[in-house]
């Protein structure tokens, strides 16, 4: 709640103002609190501690006295963005597999072949630390160029003990060397790792990984890929339980290019998120939504693999499953670094509307990381994670594709 002074309550007393380091003003406001957009024309948000201390209609606003003004002659501004699935920190480049899958090969043959996945764990395994971050920082760049204030990192192109922890690692150093926070996820069940037996490497995942990570808080959640390709529904049941035991998250890769049951499966173990979702059935939408299971829509995956199934989101939506759309931002089926132009993708490819898709870049993307207390919408006592933008209307944010309109952006209360 916002703190207010009025003189009726204050009695004799001097009169109190919000001693606000900035105070953004003459903004239009979409502040997805409540269940659209939470449209307020001429708004004022004052930050202090770097968190909103208040924020509305200006007129309603008590007395603020700020250190700073922020002017937005009836600019929008619309919380930071949040990209919650991402694998951006890893080593190489893969786009020989574009050129083979032009040609005709499929994601799953080229996996099979010895490319994809164990292709960047081969990269990743061979880069060092420093290597890592120099690699992965151009990439997180181009996110904050247009908005973006959280990201969710994977690791998962490790494989093995050592490069895991060091993927993590370079996540959180992501925090460190911008302004973004960071919510990193422990993707050792993404693929059984070249060479190694597969019953033998989910006991190093669950008996050894997930306790370490747990107890280093090296990571908030646990993901896995259930897939043909990838793990089968026990294996990853074993893997989410043994996540749930460590008290960490839960998140899957979900049906994307089969049905496994997946999306029910995670909503059994109450995932935060279920991803990708193309093949999931609508019969499985129901169990999600009294789970609290976000669908992550990844349009910028299913574009690049030039996909035609699509996720079942008319049953999403009658069943009032939460939608967030993410980038999937790796180095095979998804090297797309932009979480507006995914947005785009999810209303043309998906058929998502901008409310859906705005929505889904900021408050739905911070539930599907159990962050949306703290971030993803403009409500007093969150964090002052905003971005200021130079368009005349909302839907001008995703019905464009090019250079992001970003006016300013504000991390914690800083501009950066
Ligand atoms: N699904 C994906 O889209 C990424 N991982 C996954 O499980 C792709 C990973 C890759 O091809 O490197
Ligand atoms: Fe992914």
């Amino acid at each position: 709640m916002p703190i207010q002074y009025s003189l009726a309550n204050l009695g004799a007393s001097p009169v109190l103002a919000i001693a606000a380091e900035l105070l953004i003003e003459g903004a239009r406001l979409a502040t997805m609190a409540g269940g659209g957009l939470g449209v307020v024309e001429d708004g004022a948000i004052a930050i202090a501690g770097g968190r909103i201390a208040w924020a509305g209609p200006r007129a309603e606003a008590p007395a603020i006295s700020a250190q700073e003004t922020l002017r937005c002659d009836g600019r929008w501004v619309t919380p930071g963005l949040i990209d919650c699935h991402t694998h951006l920190v890893f080593a190489g480049d893969r786009s020989d597999e574009f050129a083979r899958r032009l040609a005709g090969e499929s994601y799953a043959d080229i996996a099979r072949s010895g490319g994809g996945i164990a292709a960047t764990v081969r990269a990743t395994r061979a880069a060092g630390e420093e290597a890592l971050l120099a690699e992965s920082l151009p990439r997180l760049d181009a996110l904050l160029a247009e908005g973006v204030t959280t990201i969710e990192v994977k690791s998962g192109y490790g494989l093995d003990e050592e490069t895991e922890l060091r993927q993590l690692r370079v996540a959180r150093r992501l925090a460190e060397a911008r302004a973004v926070s960071v919510s990193a996820t422990y993707l050792g069940a993404h693929a059984v790792p070249p060479g190694e037996e597969r019953s033998a490497y989910l006991d190093l995942v669950c008996r050894r990984m997930i306790p370490r990570i747990a107890a280093e808080g090296a990571a908030e959640a646990v993901d896995a890929f259930q897939e043909g390709i990838a793990f089968t529904a026990e294996e990853c049941a074993r893997v989410f339980r043994a996540a749930r035991a460590a008290g960490l998250g839960v998140k899957s890769h979900a049906d994307q290019l089969s049905d496994s049951g997946a999306a029910a499966l995670a909503a059994t173990f109450g995932a935060w998120s279920a991803d990708h979702l193309e093949y999931t059935p609508p019969e499985a939408a129901a169990a999600m939504a009294r789970a609290g299971t976000v669908a992550v829509l990844l349009p910028g995956a299913f574009l690049m693999l030039n996909e035609t199934r699509k996720p079942p989101i008319a049953a999403f939506r009658a069943a009032g499953v939460r939608m967030a759309v993410a980038t999937d931002l790796n180095p095979g089926t998804s090297p797309i670094a932009s979480l507006r132009l995914c947005a785009t993708l999810a209303c043309v490819l998906f058929g998502l509307t901008v409310e859906e898709a705005l929505r889904g870049i900021t408050i739905e993307a911070a539930r599907a990381l159990w962050r949306e207390r703290e971030v993803g919408s403009i409500e007093a006592g969150k964090w002052a994670d905003l971005a200021v933008w130079s368009v005349g209307s909302l839907p001008q944010l995703v019905a464009q594709v090019g250079p992001p309109p970003l006016f300013a952006r504000i991390h914690r209360g800083r501009r950066t």
